[in-house]
């Protein structure tokens, strides 16, 4: 290198170089931990996400221990691969699941080798009898997410390469699901036979979240394909599940879709019942009615009032309201996250917590623990990758930017890698007491654990776009052609709901009530919505916090210093 040229290299560093660094140290100064922990993640994904394809594609999901695969998903049901031996079963699950999260690691050639690999080689038309609400979640949710990730405007994809294959195949798979809601109820079977329909002698108890978490898939394809069908079965169940709560409203766990009456009446947040609350604030966000967040706030209302006890969540019987069981469970971990949406930050923060202190117990979070007797389930010690803490932790990062939140997602990765990476994946822990290991990668880790990682430490995928993410981790954009017009009924006289090119990226649970038209293209706000004290939401006193803007209440200051809604029932 010349002299000069050496100068002029000095100069860049001294004037451009340098500058930027102090720049974004003074942004963001966790900038460098991020980075080191997203990479660290992106490494986590590709070491799942190959070891599958290596040893498993295109069947189902990867036994990392024996370096085999898996189609029996005795959740799942089987579906198969037409251009593939008869014996073979199989749907390649992990890749359909892994389609939006590649998306979101900006791998653009792997997702593109993807969906032209599934658009040629997935088909629906099989004789497999499948469980509705796992394939709706994973399947139809990862190819509908897939489909529009394909389709906006980052070119993801070839010009021309893709001809809407995903959708097509959601559309057929959709088609596929309808049968199992023609019941007396409207109330989906849990099992349907892709080819034949309902079988004869098909078991007709379901869950609560296997026929009230359909809406967000079924509707977003009925407004990809214009086929009202699959959003009018979806929210047929879920009204008539809604109409089944009681007077405390409260719903049980298990139900038969025949009679339409209760199996099991004592329910919780966790199995056989999260995604329902989930999916009635995420549908009032992407399809802007009124119904859901109406539905969705009555269940909230019940689950604090009758579930929660301190930072726990026990479970009670429907129709008294009284204590059941009183056990955490893995799934339940889901719920601050959700808070996080509703803006109830302060709940959310003190049930992350002690979700975080019972992982850091045992090094990963148990399936089952018993909190009167405060010991483990003694069937229900495993780990199978779950991603429900590193989900909430995620939401709370965005909401606080509490650097706290870094700290549990970097002990949470921590943790993974040395209890579950073996050389051909990531493996399930069986018991976490001994940290034996169980020979599978369930497809959600790519689909949400993954993710939600990444996420945490990296977000630019989300910079200047309004997703929601499905119970399963696949994004759908929030999009005001979606919105319905809200009824006359529920409008404030003096509101409007504005819809304008701009509104896409400001609908969010936080803003859905919109101020008159005649604020031209200003930003748009809820007409009560008073903004807090300093940007990143930290307060000394309850007076630094504004007014929320979605129920135009008080916010105030939590003992963490974050401004937040707080329930007092
Ligand atoms: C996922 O398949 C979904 O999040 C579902 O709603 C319940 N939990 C599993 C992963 O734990």
């Amino acid at each position: 290198m010349s002299r000069r040229n050496r100068w002029i290299w000095v100069l860049i560093f001294m004037v451009i170089i340098i500058p930027a660094l102090r720049i974004e140290a003074k942004q963001d100064p966790y900038a460098a931990k991020k980075k080191r922990m997203s990479d660290k993640v992106r490494r986590m994904f590709y070491h799942a996400y190959d070891s599958y394809m290596m040893y498993a594609f295109p069947h189902d999901e990867l036994k990392p221990l024996t370096k085999t695969f898996t189609d029996s998903l005795s959740e799942l049901g089987n579906l198969r691969l037409e251009h593939l031996p008869q014996e073979y079963n199989g749907s390649a699950l992990t890749l359909i699941e892994s389609l939006s999260s590649l998306a979101i690691l900006g791998n653009h050639t792997e997702f593109e080798k993807a969906v032209l690999w599934l658009s040629e080689n997935l088909t629906f038309d099989v004789d497999a009898r499948i469980n509705l609400f796992e394939c709706n979640i994973r399947v139809l949710g990862g190819l509908v997410s897939a489909h529009i990730l394909a389709t906006d405007s980052t070119n993801r994809l070839g010009k021309g390469m893709y001809k809407n294959e995903l959708l097509l195949l959601a559309e057929e798979l959709g088609k596929r699901f309808l049968p199992a809601f023609d019941t007396p109820t409207g109330l989906p079977y849990a099992w349907i036979n892709l080819k034949h329909g309902v079988m004869d002698n098909e078991i007709t108890e379901t869950s609560t979240s296997g026929c009230g978490s359909l809406i967000l898939e079924m509707g977003a394809l009925s407004h990809l394909t214009g086929d009202p069908r699959f959003e009018s079965a979806a929210l047929r169940a879920l009204r008539k599940l809604w109409s089944m709560r009681s007077s405390l409203n409260l719903l049980g766990t298990t139900l038969d879709v025949e009679t339409g009456e209760w199996i099991e009446y004592s329910s919780g947040i966790g199995a056989g019942v999260d995604s329902f609350y989930e999916y009635l604030l995420k549908a009032h966000i992407l399809f802007g009615r009124e119904e859901y967040w109406r539905m969705f706030q009555s269940a909230y209302l019940a689950v604090q009032k009758y579930f929660r006890h301190g930072p726990w969540y026990h479970e009670a019987d429907m129709r008294t309201g009284r204590a059941t069981f009183w056990q955490l469970t893995s799934l339940q971990a889901f719920w601050p996250g959700l808070q996080v949406l509703v803006g109830d930050i302060a709940a959310a923060n003190s049930s992350h917590r002690e979700f975080f202190h019972v992982w850091q117990k045992f090094g990963v979070l148990p399936e089952r623990y018993l909190l009167d007797h405060q010991m483990l389930h003694p069937t229900e010690k495993y780990y199978p990758l779950r991603p429900e803490l590193a989900e909430s932790t995620f939401y709370l990062y965005q909401a606080t930017k509490d650097p706290w939140y870094l700290e549990v997602g970097e002990s949470i990765v921590d943790s993974l890698n040395l209890h579950t990476r073996v050389e051909g994946g990531f493996a399930s822990i069986r018991d976490v007491t001994t940290m034996e290991l169980e020979d599978h990668q369930h497809s959600f880790f790519l689909a949400e654990t993954c993710k939600y990682l990444y996420l945490l430490f990296d977000d630019s995928f989300l910079v200047n776009q309004n997703y929601i993410f499905t119970t399963e981790g696949h994004p759908l954009p929030i999009l005001s052609s979606w919105h319905e017009r809200l009824p006359v009924a529920y409008i404030p006289s003096n509101w409007t709901s504005v819809k304008s090119e701009y509104q896409p990226k400001r609908a969010s649970a936080m803003s859905l009530r919109m101020c008159p038209a005649n604020c031209g293209n200003e930003l748009l706000q809820s007409a009560c919505h008073i903004p807090d004290f300093r940007v990143d939401h930290r307060c000394l006193t309850d007076e630094d916090c504004g007014i929320d803007s979605t129920s135009c209440r008080r916010r105030s200051c939590s003992m963490a210093g974050f401004c937040g809604l707080w329930l007092s029932i």
